[in-house]
């Protein structure tokens, strides 16, 4: 199908054309310096254009803190606006096609015309994310106390039900997985028992999985806490892999960079995850104090690239199991939610790219020696790396731009859209 584009190509074109002559000479230079290391750069373009990143819908629109929201003019309201964005974000980047929608924050309506919506923008629908962290307005049960652990086994029946729901919703959206994430644990020790909230909750789960079509994945996503202070149900990747080991085959874990303990060796938890068959995949995002959400590569990018360094080598050691799904999850506060989706794709993108310049069989070599400093260096050589005018030609070969945030400034489009949209509301919490 040919994808409608929200932003005039013209614009991007006369963008790219601007920077052509500056690029392809950067492009040159890093090409003959990767040369003189045995890479070919041509390879790596290719690998940069073939990667692919789902939005989170709900990234879209500015978030908020426990204590505010601040809108911005020009902001998507429902589900179609959210997706104009995100296809913005698509046609500047090229890497971003797939969108993860969150129920029922995203009010779907009918599924098959929201897919081919979706379609017509040049998008498609990744994992669906069920809800059962908040009450949805109408819910007949709270989830005050807990959702899929809860000790009523009525309001386990109702987020079981959810879960199922949101499948049924994602198999007529074209999705192929389900990331589940519950906000279930305690805030006082004593308030629950930490052994038969874990079995309610595999109970509950297992129940979802037995809905699974057989082409699906069940992604399980930890936190360490948050909402719930002092214990969390599914707080780490040692319950996560656990549950999944005890679902099945169809089950992986989720990997939020956000949702560990500070300091946390992260790109060790996904070599784990991998050896293990249960790497179901990510949402980048960065933090520097908790599950902040900002935006990827913001505040660690060696982190960044240390996880991608895992995914290119588990990705060679075992080319037939490998198949995460990469998300972005963030939540954008201050900053123009396309601009910041914009940054995330290019940090993630850049820290694939420089993961792809590792010279793994000296780095295999160095490691065999036992000569520490060379294979860190292999790894620092790597990292390094300017990687930007590979991602620059990767883009603009897809037909997107040279500069994405600056050709997004150039369209006008917040500016347009704040005269075209609603405003949104204020109001605060968690998104
Ligand atoms: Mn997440």
């Amino acid at each position: 199908m040919n994808a409608r584009r929200p932003l005039d190509p013209a614009l991007i074109e006369q963008h790219n054309r601007q920077r052509l002559t500056a690029l392809q000479d950067e492009y040159d230079s890093l090409g003959r310096a990767l040369g003189r290391r045995g890479i070919a750069i041509d390879a790596l373009r290719q690998k940069a254009a073939a990667l692919q990143l789902a939005l989170p819908s709900w990234g879209v629109g500015v978030g908020g803190t426990r204590f505010a929201r601040f809108p911005m003019a020009g902001e998507p309201a429902g589900v179609q606006e959210k997706l104009e964005d995100c296809a913005v974000v698509q046609q500047l980047c090229r890497i971003t096609p797939g969108v993860s929608p969150h129920l029922p924050w995203d009010k779907v309506g009918d599924p098959l015309s929201l897919r081919q919506q979706a379609a017509g923008l040049g998008l498609h629908f990744d994992a669906v994310n069920s809800n059962t962290f908040q009450d949805a307005p109408g819910q007949a049960l709270s989830y005050r106390h807990g959702s899929l652990a809860h000790t009523d086994p009525a309001v386990r029946r109702q987020a079981i039900e959810h879960n199922i729901e949101c499948i049924r919703i994602g198999q007529a959206l074209g999705s192929k997985a389900i990331t589940v994430w519950i906000g279930d644990g305690s805030n006082f020790p004593g308030q629950q028992s930490l052994a038969a909230a874990l079995d309610r909750y595999l109970d509950s789960a297992a129940q979802i999985y037995a809905a699974l079509p057989g082409d699906w994945r069940m992604l399980l996503e930890h936190k360490l806490y948050e909402p719930a202070f002092y214990s969390t149900v599914i707080s780490d990747w040692g319950s996560s892999i656990l549950a999944a080991q005890q679902l099945g085959p169809q089950a992986r874990c989720l990997v939020d960079l956000g949702h560990h303990a500070p300091s946390v060796n992260i790109e060790q938890i996904v070599a784990r995850l991998h050896r293990f068959g249960k790497l179901g995949g990510f949402h980048f995002n960065d933090s520097k104090y908790g599950d902040d959400d900002l935006d990827s590569g913001s505040i660690n990018p060696h982190q960044l690239f240390l996880v991608f360094n895992e995914l290119v080598e588990a990705e060679q050691r075992s080319p037939a199991d490998f198949d995460p799904a990469y998300m972005i999850d963030q939540s954008h506060n201050i900053t123009d939610p396309v601009e910041s989706l914009l940054s995330s794709a290019e940090a993630i993108a850049g820290a694939y790219v420089r993961a792809l310049l590792v010279d793994r069989e000296a780095l295999a070599e160095y490691q065999r020696g036992n000569d520490v400093m060379m294979a860190f260096q292999t790894l620092r050589l790597a990292y390094n790396t300017d990687v930007a005018p590979i991602l620059a030609m990767a883009r603009r070969d897809a037909g997107g731009a040279v500069a994405p945030i600056a050709a997004y400034r150039e369209t006008g489009w917040r500016a347009r859209k704040a005269r075209e949209r609603r405003p949104t509301a204020a109001g605060a919490g968690i998104v």
